[in-house]
């Protein structure tokens, strides 16, 4: 039995990547460990956001937590904004952390565009991200790959802060990353991965999507004129990531999917990913209009975040007196 922690931001859009990246690793680990799940709405603050669209997309991410089959009763769902142990030790971990690998983190030099002045806040975010983790002594981490590197800063500073302060001062955690699915590409751009916040709404294939936008979207994906169906990710990256998502969402090993397909067009590949798609996404649809509009959701929430911040002041606690914080007398 491990502690693992992950998050998602309520940032609209949850997508296929999402899912397949780091959500079904949630479902799956609650298993036989012990969970924490967050929604961490101060990450997507980094970027401004309108109030009421903020509150309403939380609210969605909770809502689909419990659709994908998180358990309450068996993990913790909390929002992020309700503990605050995790700004105060996000100031902790800052003060041990250097402008210099911030500035190298791939993320923040896509998002701030190499721009001179860039959102402090968009800077400072794989920072507040170890605070989040390091928070609940978390020794596992599922999320998709694109998340290696905030996962290597964490480590890096939890090393470093033991190092200066104490050996227990924080539990080392590990990435947890899945075989397949660990990186979805975008179905217009398949060099870059699927985002929520490209611009291109049939880039991506949404949670919430209709039979008819999925559709609509893997119909139009980008592929190439090879016109055969094989895994090659240099020459054919668009089929490759077609296959990735088909292999993901029906557990069927990619050689056999390429096998099934032998002689067959793109058009047939795609027509049937969309079934499986449709038939993978309408009970979580189902359930999640149940559940966004019930009373337990505020609840569950709430109740989760009592436990979380039980765990959450034990650490503080632990890491100001290692730090030499706070009233000692
Ligand atoms: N394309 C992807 N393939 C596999 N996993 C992915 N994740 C994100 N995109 C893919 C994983 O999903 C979790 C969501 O983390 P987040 O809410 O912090 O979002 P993000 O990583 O910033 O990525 P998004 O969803 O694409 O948002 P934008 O467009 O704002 O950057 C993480 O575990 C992530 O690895």
């Amino acid at each position: 039995m491990k502690r693992v922690f992950s998050g998602i931001q309520p940032t609209g859009n949850i997508h296929l990547g999402n899912y397949l990246g780091a959500l079904r690793q949630f479902v799956d680990l609650q298993k036989d460990n012990e969970c924490i799940y967050c929604i961490v709405d101060m990450h997507a603050i980094t970027v401004p956001k309108d109030p009421e669209v903020l509150k309403k997309s939380i609210m969605d991410v909770a809502a689909l937590y419990l659709a994908l089959g998180i358990d309450p009763e068996k993990s913790i769902v909390f929002i992020q904004s309700d503990v605050p142990g995790h700004a105060e030790l996000s100031w902790m971990l800052t003060c041990s952390s250097y402008t210099g690998e911030l500035s190298r983190m791939t993320q923040f030099k896509q998002k701030s565009k190499m721009q001179e002045s860039a959102p402090t806040g968009l800077f400072m975010y794989p920072v507040l991200m170890a605070a989040d983790i390091l928070l609940y002594d978390t020794e596992v981490v599922p999320v998709g790959d694109d998340q290696k590197q905030h996962i290597e800063l964490t480590r890096d500073l939890a090393k470093r802060v033991n190092g200066k302060y104490g050996e227990d001062t924080f539990v080392i955690p590990e990435g947890r990353y899945m075989k397949s699915g660990a990186r979805i590409m975008s179905l217009d751009d398949p060099s870059s991965k699927m985002s929520k916040s490209a611009e291109n709404e049939y880039s991506r294939i949404q949670l919430l999507d209709s039979p008819s936008k999925i559709k609509k979207s893997i119909m139009r994906a980008t592929t190439d004129s090879e016109g055969v169906i094989r895994y090659d990710q240099e020459k054919q990256p668009g089929i490759a990531n077609l296959l990735n998502i088909y292999s993901a969402c029906t557990n069927k090993p990619v050689d056999e999917i390429v096998k099934d397909y032998d002689g067959k067009g793109y058009g047939a590949l795609k027509k049937d990913l969309v079934d499986v798609l449709v038939e993978n996404l309408t009970p979580v649809q189902e359930r999640f209009a149940e559940i966004r509009n019930s009373d337990e959701l505020p609840k569950i929430l709430a109740a989760g975040a009592e436990k979380a911040n039980a765990i959450a002041e034990k650490t503080i606690k632990r890491v100001k007196d290692n730090f030499g914080l706070g009233n000692r007398f």
